[in-house]
C-alpha cells in the first residue's frame, strides 16, 4: 500500500475495523511480523505466546487505545486507517495506537478512509431493476473517483434470457454486471476474487441484499437481513456504526442502509466524465466549444442516440440547479457576514469569495460519496 513507506521498519501495523468509545478494534498485518516487528516485542513479552486469533486464518486483533499525544494534536483515528500499534499484548488481545499513516481517501458518510472501491449491488426482482435509479447510482458512485463494482443479485428469480437482455443493456452503459444469487450461492466467489486486498464500500437501494451478500460471504458478520435499514430504522440508531468486517480470504467490507435516490451535486461540467458511453465518444472525438455542456450547442460530440443521453440530460438539469442553489447561498444578502462590533452593535462586512468559485477538488469529491448515505429527507 501507497503510506507504508511512511512507517519506520519495525513497526506493527495495522487496520481500524472499528470505534467503540474510546477503543479501537485494529487488526493486526501479518506479513509484516517478520520484517522485525514480533522482535521489538519481544523485549517487553519474553516467550510470549502466539497471538490470539478467532481463526487460523484471520490475522489477529487488538482492542487498542489512543496515545495521548495523537490526543493533543488532534489526530483523529478513523475506521479504515492505518495506524501504528505499540506495546501490543497478544495474551490480552490489547495495543496501543501511536501513529496514523497518511489516508489516501477519506469519505463521510460512512466514514471511513482509504476505500479502494464501491460494491453496487442492486436486484434484478423484488425489487425490480429500475433503469433510471440503477443510472443515478451508478453517477454517484463514478463521482467518487473510485472504482465501480456493479453486481446484480436475486438472478436466481430471472430466465437465463433475461438475464442475458439485461447484460446486453448495462454493457452499452459500460458496465459488465455481474449477476449473483446469494439464496441459490451463485457467483459469490467472484465476487470475493474482487474484494481480497481492498477495502469495499457496499452501496445500494434498500432490500437487494446487501447485507444477505455480506453475510453469505462471513458467516461472523451476522448483519440483520429482510428489515429496513434505512429511514426507518434510523430513528432507533442514534449513532451510526460504522464497521469493516474481514473477509476470510482477505479484504475488508462495509455494509450500509439502503435508500433509493442519491442526490447528485457534481458541477454541470463534470457531470459528462461520469457516464462511460460519453467519455467514450469524447475519447474519439471533440465538441466545437470547449465548454459545452452537450445540450443543444452545434457540432458536439456527446449528444446522440445512446440510451442513457436522456438521464445525462436529466442529471445536468439537477447539477445546473444545484449550482444555482450554491451560488444563490453565497450571493446579495449573505456575501455579507455579521460581524460583532462589541457593545451590542454590529456590522456586516463582506465575506471572502474564494469559497464560491472554489474549483471542487478530488478530495471534496471523494467526500460526496457520503450523499450516497442520505436519506432523502
Ligand atoms: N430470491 C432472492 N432473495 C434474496 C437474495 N438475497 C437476498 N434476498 C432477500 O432479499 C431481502 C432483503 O435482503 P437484505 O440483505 O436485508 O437487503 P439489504 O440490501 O441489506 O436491504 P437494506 O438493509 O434495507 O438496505 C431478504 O428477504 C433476503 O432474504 C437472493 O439472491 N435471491
Ligand atoms: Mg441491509
Ligand atoms: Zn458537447
Amino acid at each position: 500500500m501507497k503510506g507504508e513507506s511512511f512507517a519506520a521498519s519495525g513497526q506493527l501495523l495495522g487496520t481500524v475495523l472499528a470505534v467503540q468509545a474510546n477503543f479501537y478494534r485494529v487488526q493486526m498485518d501479518q506479513e509484516d511480523g517478520e520484517q522485525g516487528s514480533r522482535g521489538a516485542e519481544e523485549k517487553n513479552e519474553i516467550n510470549a505466546p502466539l497471538p490470539l486469533c478467532l481463526s487460523a486464518t484471520l490475522p489477529p486483533v487488538l482492542l487498542c487505545t489512543r496515545r495521548t499525544r495523537l490526543k493533543k494534536i488532534g489526530q483523529q483515528v478513523m475506521v479504515g486507517d492505518r495506524v501504528v500499534v505499540e506495546e501490543p499484548n497478544w495474551t490480552e488481545g490489547q495495543g496501543a495506537i501511536a501513529n496514523v499513516l497518511p489516508r489516501h481517501s477519506q469519505l463521510d458518510r460512512p466514514a471511513i478512509a482509504n476505500v479502494n472501491q464501491i460494491l453496487l449491488v442492486f436486484a434484478v426482482a423484488d425489487p425490480p431493476l429500475e433503469p433510471y435509479q440503477l443510472s443515478r447510482f451508478l453517477v454517484k458512485a463514478e463521482s467518487t473517483g473510485l472504482d465501480v463494482l456493479l453486481c446484480l443479485n436475486k438472478s436466481d428469480l430471472i430466465s437465463q434470457q433475461v438475464q442475458q437482455q439485461v447484460s446486453d443493456r448495462l454493457l452499452a452503459w459500460g458496465y459488465k454486471p455481474l449477476f449473483i444469487s446469494v439464496k441459490n450461492d451463485i457467483n459469490t466467489e467472484e465476487v470475493v476474487g474482487y474484494l481480497s486486498n481492498k477495502i469495499t464500500v457496499i452501496a445500494g437501494p434498500s432490500g437487494v441484499g446487501k447485507s444477505s451478500l455480506i453475510n453469505g460471504l462471513i458467516p461472523d458478520a451476522n448483519l440483520r437481513v429482510g428489515e429496513v435499514s434505512g429511514k426507518l430504522a434510523r430513528g432507533r440508531h442514534t449513532t451510526r456504526h460504522v464497521e469493516l468486517f474481514e473477509l476470510p480470504s482477505g479484504g475488508l467490507l462495509a455494509d450500509t442502509p439502503g435508500f433509493n435516490q442519491p442526490d447528485l451535486d457534481c458541477t454541470p461540467e463534470e457531470l459528462v466524465h461520469y457516464f462511460p458511453e460519453a467519455r467514450e465518444r469524447l475519447a474519439v472525438a471533440k465538441c466545437r466549444f470547449s465548454d459545452c455542456l452537450h445540450r443543444d450547442e452545434p457540432e458536439c460530440a456527446v449528444r446522440g442516440d445512446w440510451e442513457r443521453y436522456p438521464h445525462y440530460l436529466e442529471f445536468l438539469d439537477d447539477a445546473i440547479a444545484y449550482q444555482t442553489h450554491l451560488h444563490q447561498q453565497a450571493d446579495p444578502e449573505s456575501t455579507m457576514k455579521l460581524k460583532s462590533k462589541g457593545k451590542g452593535q454590529s456590522q456586516y462586512e463582506p465575506k471572502l469569495e474564494s469559497k464560491k468559485y472554489r474549483r471542487i477538488s478530488r478530495k471534496t469529491q471523494l467526500q460526496d460519496l457520503q450523499e450516497l448515505y442520505r436519506d432523502e429527507e
